[in-house]
């Protein structure tokens, strides 16, 4: 395990070298943009200094996921979607977020995403992000990668996630949209996953409409759609068909993509939506960083040790132990205290 830092602080002799960096990547460097990405991904100490610093140069791009079953032709709807931003002159980031992958960067790059005659435009970055070194981190990894993305000036940024469970469920809520994308096969995800499919989806489409079943599955997830109330909007879902790898139905996807955003425009206020995403931002960060200081804790504090050797005790109660952390003042300090926590 890399520990660059014994206080989750910042590394000061890191500073004029991550600076340098940062400025970089502002001028439009991609190269820069993609050492941030690594930084961010392996929970570099100096990364929430960076984003403290970008945080005003973002909120300006349009973010849109897109998730669903294993091979149900994300990347490939992805790939055709890029085509159409592309022509109206957009520039575009991928995040291609695999939970199940402890790989990153350029190691799945191959497979999975099937983008590549895109890999070459200027105006694209694609990046993938895979377990390793986020520490379990991947949401918040994936949301700070979309603020870089959104620093560095792109216009729109998509967030390609695998599956459909609890992580990608985590994942969508950092986009402004989410499109699923099921096949005619998914009869059994939709059933067990009715309710967050539900709560999630801006868009449902039915890809690979060449299949069997896929006029079924449309209009059971009409009548499924029609029924739902457990979303406070006016939006109303559209379901529809495509058949990604022939590009046919994309022109749809894309139109209901640029609605869903005006309706996000004109119906809530931009203010409103702000405050609530930095709202979340704020906890997410807040957590973040106590679980941080406690993990530095436990590796460096010898009295946080007697914790941890009374806790493994045969009668030990950690529920107990827990309410003695918390009202120990010595650990207040140093948790929330002053920054620096030299070992005792
Ligand atoms: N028959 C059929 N195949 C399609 C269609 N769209 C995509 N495919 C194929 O389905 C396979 C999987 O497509 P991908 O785009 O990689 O699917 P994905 O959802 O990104 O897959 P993962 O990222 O691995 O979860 C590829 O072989 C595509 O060519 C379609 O509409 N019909
Ligand atoms: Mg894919």
């Amino acid at each position: 395990m890399q520990d660059a830092d014994k206080n989750g602080n910042t590394n000061q002799t890191d500073g004029p070298e991550h600076s340098a960096l940062l400025g970089r990547m502002l001028k439009g460097e991609k190269l820069a943009l993609a050492k941030l990405v690594t930084s961010v991904e392996n929970d570099a100490p100096f990364v929430p200094e960076i984003m403290e610093e970008i945080y005003p140069k973002t909120g300006r791009c349009y973010s849109f996921g897109v998730t669903g079953p294993p091979g149900a032709g994300k990347s490939t709807l992805v790939d055709k979607l890029i085509a159409r931003l592309r022509a109206q002159d957009k520039m575009v980031g991928v995040i291609a977020v695999d939970p199940s992958s402890p790989f990153s960067g350029g190691a799945v790059l191959g497979d999975r995403i099937r983008m590549q005659r895109h890999a070459l435009d200027e105006g694209v970055f694609i990046r993938s992000l895979g377990t390793r070194g986020t520490g379990g981190g991947l949401s918040r990894a994936t949301g700070e990668v979309l603020r870089l993305f959104d620093a560095f000036g792109m216009d729109v940024v998509i967030i390609e996630t695998v599956g459909v469970g609890q992580t990608e469920l985590d994942i969508v809520d950092i986009a402004d949209t989410t499109l699923v994308v099921l096949v005619p096969e998914s009869g059994d995800t939709v059933q067990t996953m009715k309710a967050g499919l539900m709560e999630i989806a801006d868009v449902f489409i039915v890809n690979k409409a060449d299949r069997e079943g896929a006029d079924k599955m449309v209009s059971d997830l009409k009548g499924m759609v029609e029924l739902n109330d457990c979303r406070e909007t006016d939006w109303k879902v559209p379901v529809l068909l495509s058949q990604a790898n022939q590009d046919q139905g994309v022109d749809e996807i894309y139109k209901e993509l640029n609605n869903h955003r005006e309706f996000l425009d004109t119906h809530t206020t931009e203010g409103e939506r702000k405050a609530k995403i930095r709202r979340r931002h704020f906890l997410e960060i807040l957590g973040h960083r106590f679980v941080k200081k406690v993990e530095m804790l436990a590796r460096e504090d010898e009295r946080f040790r007697d914790y941890l050797e009374e806790v493994q005790q045969d009668d030990a109660n950690p529920y107990e132990i827990t309410k003695t952390f918390f009202q120990d003042e010595e650990f207040a300090r140093k948790i929330f205290g002053a920054t620096q926590t030299k070992p005792s």
